[in-house]
């Protein structure tokens, strides 16, 4: 037997189930990959506190990686949710030393709920020290628009612009994601030479919570199986849009998506792809 191939991820535990290392675990098992984790905190609100994220120490921090890697070992990573500066310096070390072969860094800021996943003093270290280790970085328009200096995004133009731009920071791949735009859900790849679209159809919901997460998760989990970065991307997008289109919500909060649609309803979206290089 083939053994299923390895992902970690290193997130923030999101206890409601939708979204951080508990959306990446299923999207990993969905897509039959054998997953793992590194927990950085621990995001929940408090009812009396109102404290909503509880972080990790570093110790448990370096444990987990530690024992993930002697213990199984891993083809791809994803960073999800990394909140301090110094879990990011030090989780950028972790990569470094580690030989993985694919690293998805989804440049985490802000949860659906408004919940603040990044400290302010770390977009610095983000771009710096993280960043250039990424086979890809994963940012949504406001992220992306973070990373260029509040620059405003609009438009897909404004998001191929933003690709090349953040590709100077030393990503192999840029995907800037236009869930966001009005219209189709546009993502822009860009490798420093060619740009590649993806277009699914806008689907109306608002229960999407974690599906960037899922995105990123899926596309570590198809680079792990060995898939080129285009067809990796083209495959998570069309997992997340599934998922998205059979999003759901228990009662009034913005809800979940639905990890195992694609497997349950076996309806794969079709992902619209172009290409052109840039001059
Ligand atoms: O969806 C972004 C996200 C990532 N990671 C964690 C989260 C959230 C959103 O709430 O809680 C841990």
């Amino acid at each position: 037997m083939k053994y299923p191939s390895r992902v970690m991820t290193i997130a923030g535990s999101a206890s409601g189930g939708s979204a951080g290392i508990q959306a990446d675990l299923k999207t990993f098992q969905e897509l039959d990959v054998y997953g793992m984790s590194v927990v950085t905190a621990i995001v929940g609100r408090h009812p009396k506190t109102d404290k909503n994220v509880h972080p990790m120490t570093m110790e448990a921090i370096e444990a987990q990686f530690d024992t993930a890697m002697k213990q199984v070992g891993a083809d791809a990573l994803k960073t999800g949710m990394l909140f301090s500066t110094e879990v990011i310096e030090r989780s950028a070390e972790l990569i470094a030393k580690s030989g993985i072969e694919h690293i998805v860094v989804d440049p985490v800021m802000v949860g659906k709920l408004d919940s603040k996943l990044l400290a302010d003093d770390a977009i610095e270290v983000l771009r710096e020290k993280l960043i250039p280790h990424a086979t890809i970085i994963t940012p949504n328009m406001p992220e992306a628009s973070v990373l260029l200096n509040d620059r405003p995004l609009k438009h897909v133009d404004d998001l191929k612009l933003a690709a090349v731009d953040l590709h100077t920071l030393g990503a192999t791949y840029v995907l800037v994601k236009g869930g966001r735009l009005s219209g189709p859900a546009v993502d822009v790849l860009y490798d420093g030479k060619t740009i590649t679209t993806f277009e699914a159809p806008r689907i109306d919901t608002v229960n999407t919570s974690g599906a960037g997460c899922s995105y990123s998760a899926a596309i570590a989990a198809y680079l792990a199986k060995g898939e080129p970065i285009e067809e990796a991307v083209r495959l998570a997008k069309s997992f997340v849009t599934t998922a998205i289109h059979y999003g759901f919500s228990y009662n009034d909060y913005v809800g979940p998506t639905y990890h195992a649609a694609l497997g349950k309803f076996g309806e794969a979206h079709d992902i619209k792809v172009q290409s052109y290089e840039v001059k």
